[in-house]
């Protein structure tokens, strides 16, 4: 366990996203005072000599890679240029100038859907690698590999204490609500909350309604982020998640139990399913001594409640 000094340079790339975002909500309530962020219109981090610049001038101690380019099933089948143009850019151009400058660790975030499409489950780190991956997302998943790879070959070659979590599905507060370009848990809660405000007697849901997924609260994953940057220190990538996973039709029940939406569900088979499961084994991360603490039904309620905040309930009005 390394007792992170609470004055240490934090530097949180991707600190106005989903996990960026909790992350620095999770380091300031744990005490840490020296968090460094830039918004994206003061340092492109697809702009290799601006990040170099930025960290010979900040010199982080420590680094978490949250930025990313990120999206549900239709944003990657619909861009998979971008997703694996940007991703790999903000991966090399961090992981590489975190290590000139000096950094004493960094935490780089990948994805579950690393792994083989038809991988078994639990699905154990090791099965990385092992078979084909998912084609609507495997432009951003090859990104998500390079990335773990980089860390661990900065590890082996450069002795760099870089290491990767993989995290499940995430949701929670920040999450994006964006019809086209989400994942499904905010589309649904968006969906539902518009469906019962309007009176609408259903709603649609893509796909079949059978893929299975696991979702893990985005505080969850910062705390998880916050337990590894002090207890992990290895290049295999960490799996973390619940250790649960539901039906599609089963997530989209809750949501409208939790929303009090009582109409008719439609599902539309000409969306894609994607994979069919990614459970992940969260064993090795248990044996250290992490583990969820948020349901997924609270989950969903805060989340709720977050969009109503933001106005949810007048836009859908
Ligand atoms: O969350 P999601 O977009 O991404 O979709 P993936 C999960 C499942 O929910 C799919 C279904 O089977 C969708 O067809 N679904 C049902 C919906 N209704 C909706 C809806 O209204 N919106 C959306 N978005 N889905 C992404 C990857 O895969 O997961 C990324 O593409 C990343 O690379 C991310 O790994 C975590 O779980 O299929």
């Amino acid at each position: 366990m390394v007792e992170i000094n609470k004055e240490a340079r934090v530097y949180v790339a991707g600190h106005r996203g989903l996990v960026g975002s909790a992350i620095c909500r999770a380091l300031k309530s744990a005490g840490y005072t020296n968090v460094i962020t830039r918004p994206r219109a003061e340092l492109d981090l697809c702009d290799r000599a601006a990040v170099d610049r930025f960290f010979g001038a900040e010199k982080p101690d420590y680094v978490f890679v949250a930025a990313a380019k990120v999206g549900g099933i239709h944003a990657n089948n619909t861009q998979p240029a971008a997703f694996i143009h940007d991703n790999l850019s903000i991966e090399i151009n961090l992981i590489d100038a975190a290590y000139r400058h000096g950094a004493e660790k960094l935490l780089f975030l990948g994805s579950s859907c690393i792994y083989p499409k038809l991988a078994p489950q639990p699905i154990r780190e090791e099965y990385l690698l092992t078979g084909e991956l998912e084609p609507t997302n495997e432009p951003y998943a090859i990104a998500k590999i390079a990335g773990l790879k980089m860390c661990e070959s900065y590890r082996r070659q450069y002795g760099f204490n870089a290491i990767s979590v993989m995290p499940t599905n995430i949701y929670g507060p920040g999450d994006n609500f964006d019809l086209e370009t989400g994942h499904v848990l905010p589309a649904l809660i968006r969906k539902a909350h518009e469906a019962k405000v309007s009176g609408a007697k259903e709603m649609g849901v893509w796909g079949t309604g059978n893929p299975r997924r696991e979702f893990l609260h985005v505080d969850d994953l910062a705390d998880a982020c916050l337990f590894c940057m002090q207890r992990y220190e290895d290049s295999l990538a960490l799996n973390v998640g619940v250790g649960d996973d539901v039906t599609i039709r089963e997530l989209v029940e809750t949501v409208c139990d939790v929303v009090g939406f009582e109409g008719e569900l439609v599902f539309d088979t000409s969306k894609p399913d994607g994979t069919p499961r990614k459970w992940l084994d969260v064993g090795r991360l248990a044996d250290l001594g992490w583990r969820a603490k948020i349901g997924l039904r609270d989950g969903i309620t805060d989340t709720y409640r977050w969009y109503l905040e933001q106005g949810g309930a007048l836009a859908a009005e």
